[in-house]
Order: structure tokens, then C-alpha cells, then sequence
């Protein structure tokens, strides 16, 4: 069998690729399980977890000197903007730094590789007010976060360029779904109204800070989408030192997604007001037609993401 590596592979999307994948190949996660969970990860024989940071340079050279590896996603991040405002220089060493030792490890190591996957995002884009946002749009980063993802993805890109390492990267927008961890106040704001309203349902006395005044919007895509697309991009020939927007092509704002909510759970959440978060997008919105190009379709509006995530929950309770 194959072996895949993922970085972060106890988080959501990680441990949602894992568990896809560990009945095709043998699959090895690392993560520090700072905000990932190994009970994210099913009970498989091709699974191996392995706790760690992807800073521990020791630890990933063993790694990459150890296996050889025909896949690898490289998720494990601080993926927080908010947090790489207020902790630049500790994320910095995980959204950038782990992505250069990766690389060089790679290049030395992993001569059978068919493709390492970069988790980029639609952070690099910024607030420059031209949407929908293209490969080839204005970069314009505003926060440590977006300037990491960013630096990250153009040395993934320019390895495939100066030394033939099979590299593509993808810029993930608002990704959702089961699994994502709503603990932290960073946490994405979909797993964070899901995790509201629940309490609410539950009779407790829960309600959901909004940042700003509810008109910012975002691509939102389900994360079975993103599983679609992650496979055509690691496996695609043209997608070769090649970088990907991952959306759905459509948005919604923040106002229209606590509406949509309020109307599934069939209750009112309620909405306490405080000031916009500092670096926050006003609007984002992807054009998909490179993602198109290899075959790429969404399956999931927002409404019926939703839905289907809010069924997932109630079978799970
Ligand atoms: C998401 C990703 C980030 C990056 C970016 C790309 C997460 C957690 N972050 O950041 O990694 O890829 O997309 O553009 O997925 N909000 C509230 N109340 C809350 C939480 C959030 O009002 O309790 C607002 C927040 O201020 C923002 C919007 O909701 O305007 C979305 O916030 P987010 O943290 O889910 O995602 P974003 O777009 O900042």
C-alpha cells in the first residue's frame, strides 16, 4: 500500500482526509494536537498517529528519512488570523518556517513523491475590493497569517520550478463541516454557531458575539467539496506547480448565514454586538474556474451544507 503523510491531520480537514483515505492507503498523521483531536480519526489499521509538532525539525526529518511517501498534505497550521495578529512570531514558525523544512526535506528525501499539497487561503487575497478573486488577482495580505500563507505557498510553488519537487498549493476559502473545533474564540464562525445554537436547543443560556455589523460575507464551502477537490488537485498532471482557489464560487454574508441557521435549528440565537476584528475581510468570494478546469463541481449550496452538517450532528448526539 501507499503511504500518505498529513500535517495536521488530527484537525478537521486533515482528519477528514484521513479517514477518507485510510482504506486506499497506508496513512500517518502528525499533529500537536493543539487544536486538532485524535478522536477526529477512525479506529483504522492504516492509520498511524504520531503526536508532534511539524516545528520539532528533528522530528520531521526522522520522518521524511524514515517512510516513503507517494502523498503528502501539509495542513498543520495556526489557522487563526486573529491569533497570528496577537502571537506573530510563535505562528510565524508554524504557518512559514515548518513549510521551508518541509520543502528541504522533501528534496532530499522523497524522491517518489507524487504530489505535496499546501493548505494556502484565501487570506493572501486581503482586502483589495475587486471580486470574485482569481489565482492572478492583487495579492494583498493584511495580517502575519496572510503574509505566511503567502511566503509558504511561493516557496511550495518555486521548489516544483528550481528543483522538480511535485508541489501544488490550493487557497482554501470558509471551509465547514463536522468536526471543526469551535472551542477556541478564534474558531471558524460556522463551528461556532453550530456549537451556540446546540446549547441553546439544550436550554442553556448561549448567544453568539457578531463582530461588526453582519455584512461581511464569505465563500463558504462543505467539506466534502474540499475533499473533491483536494483529490483532483493532488492527482491532476496540470495541476503541477500550479495553485487553486477552494470556494464555491458564491457568498453569503454573515447576517443572511445566522438567518439561515436561526431558520434549521428553528430558534432565535441571540446576537451581541461588538466592534469588527482587526485585519478582518470585508468580503471574499472565489472564482473557481481553474479548480473547474479539472472537473471540479461543488455539491453543497451553503443551505444544504448546513443542513446536511446539522443532520450529521443530530445522528452524532
Ligand atoms: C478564515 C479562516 C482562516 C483563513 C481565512 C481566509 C477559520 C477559523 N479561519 O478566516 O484560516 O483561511 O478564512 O479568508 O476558518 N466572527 C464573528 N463572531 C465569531 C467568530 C467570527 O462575528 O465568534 C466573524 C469574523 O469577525 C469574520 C467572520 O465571522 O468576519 C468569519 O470569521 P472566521 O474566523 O470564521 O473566518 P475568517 O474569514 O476570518
Amino acid at each position: 500500500m501507499e503511504k500518505i503523510l498529513i500535517t495536521g491531520g488530527a484537525g478537521f480537514i486533515g482528519s477528514t482526509l484521513a479517514n477518507d483515505f485510510a482504506t486506499e492507503y497506508e496513512v500517518f498523521v502528525i499533529d500537536d494536537l493543539s487544536m486538532g483531536n485524535v478522536a477526529n480519526l477512525q479506529q483504522a489499521d492504516g492509520l498511524t498517529f504520531i503526536e508532534g509538532s511539524v516545528t520539532d525539525q528533528a522530528l520531521m526529518t526522522q520522518i521524511l528519512q524514515t517512510h516513503t511517501f507517494a502523498y503528502i498534505f501539509h495542513f498543520a497550521a495556526v489557522a487563526s488570523v486573529a491569533d497570528s495578529v496577537a502571537r506573530p512570531v510563535v505562528t510565524h514558525t508554524v504557518n512559514f518556517e515548518s513549510v521551508l523544512h518541509l520543502l528541504e526535506n522533501i528534496r532530499l528525501y522523497q524522491k517518489n513523491l507524487k504530489r505535496l499539497v499546501f493548505a494556502s487561503s484565501a487570506a493572501v487575497y486581503g482586502d483589495e475590493p475587486t471580486l470574485p478573486k482569481a489565482e492572478e488577482s492583487v495579492i494583498r495580505p493584511l495580517t502575519p497569517y496572510a503574509i505566511d500563507k503567502f511566503a509558504a505557498e511561493k516557496y511550495v510553488i518555486d521548489y516544483y520550478h528550481l528543483y522538480g519537487v511535485p508541489t501544488s498549493a490550493v487557497r482554501f476559502f470558509n471551509v465547514y463541516g463536522p468536526n471543526q473545533n469551535p472551542s477556541s474564540p478564534y474558531s471558524g464562525v460556522i463551528s461556532i454557531l453550530m456549537a451556540r445554537h446546540e446549547l441553546l436547543k439544550k436550554g442553556a443560556a448561549a448567544s453568539f458575539t457578531l463582530f461588526g455589523d453582519g455584512e461581511q460575507s464569505r465563500d463558504f464551502i462543505y467539506i466534502e467539496d474540499v475533499m473533491q477537490a483536494l483529490k483532483l488537485v493532488a492527482t491532476a498532471e496540470a495541476s503541477l506547480g500550479e495553485t487553486y482557489n477552494v470556494g464555491t464560487g458564491e457568498c453569503v454574508t454573515l447576517n443572511d448565514l445566522i438567518h439561515y441557521l436561526d431558520d434549521i435549528f428553528g430558534q432565535t440565537l441571540p446576537i451581541v454586538h461588538e466592534s469588527a476584528r482587526a485585519g478582518d475581510i470585508r468580503a471574499s468570494l472565489a472564482d473557481i474556474q481553474k479548480l473547474r478546469s479539472l472537473g471540479f463541481q461543488a455539491q453543497y449550496t451553503v443551505k444544504n451544507g448546513l443542513k446536511t452538517y446539522v443532520s450529521t450532528q443530530k445522528k452524532d448526539n
